[in-house]
């Protein structure tokens, strides 16, 4: 049986997950569910949310317990640091990420008055200031190495420079060197690519 990913290119979950596949070289399909406006992602688990996995028959939903589960199987090129209390620090990480992050864009996205735009402007610029310290002196959170803290960002960072179209201040740049860090680890062209390589 094979494994079917349902997809959205534009969903900044979608691409954590496809990041986390391509990092572990493993194959799968993809089911675009803009395609059939989700029906087919409704028919199989009566909910609207993507990334959603069909794993050899195992229905398997949300970025981070799918990232955990591919890594479970797949443990090769592991999506964690090393120990325990690095492990729980990422997962904090990305679970901040997932949260709090992609509160900032849907706010920075739906700001449709100049002062909900400046509320939103500076929900991303207390963020920024914490992603900056976060990144100082270093390519990736920890060890040198890409793990699902950094992917989760790069998701979130990704999203609000392409669909939102906000740029990030040029003062942060400990987060401009991530992003370029990013970009070449993952082999994108340009910084606005979306990420779908089948492997890295
Ligand atoms: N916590 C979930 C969030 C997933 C999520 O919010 N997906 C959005 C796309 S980015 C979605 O499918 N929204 C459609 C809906 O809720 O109807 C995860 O990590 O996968």
């Amino acid at each position: 049986m094979a494994i079917k990913l349902f997809n959205s290119q534009t969903s900044m979950f979608c691409e954590k997950v496809r990041v986390v596949f391509a990092l572990k070289k493993v194959p799968y399909e993809v089911i675009d569910v803009r395609a059939d406006e989700r029906k087919s992602l409704l028919e199989y688990t009566n909910q609207r949310k993507v990334p959603t996995l069909n794993y050899n028959g195992e229905c398997v939903i949300d970025s981070t317990v799918i990232s955990a589960r591919l890594e479970k199987d797949h443990p090769q090129n592991s999506i964690y640091p090393e120990g325990a209390n690095n492990k729980g620090l990422c997962l904090a990480i990305e679970d901040w990420s997932d949260e709090v992050l992609v509160h900032a864009n849907h706010a920075m996205r739906r700001a449709d008055t100049p002062e909900a735009k400046q509320k939103a402007e500076a929900e991303w610029d207390t963020l920024f200031k914490t992603l900056e310290l976060m990144y100082a002196g270093k390519k990736f959170i920890f060890d040198n190495k890409m793990t699902i803290a950094d992917i989760s960002i790069f998701s979130q960072l990704h999203y609000l420079y392409t669909a939102v179209k906000y740029d990030v201040p040029a003062q942060y740049k400990n987060v401009h060197a991530f992003l370029e860090n990013m970009r070449q680890t993952l082999k994108l062209k340009s910084l606005a690519e979306s990420f779908d390589a089948p492997s890295l």
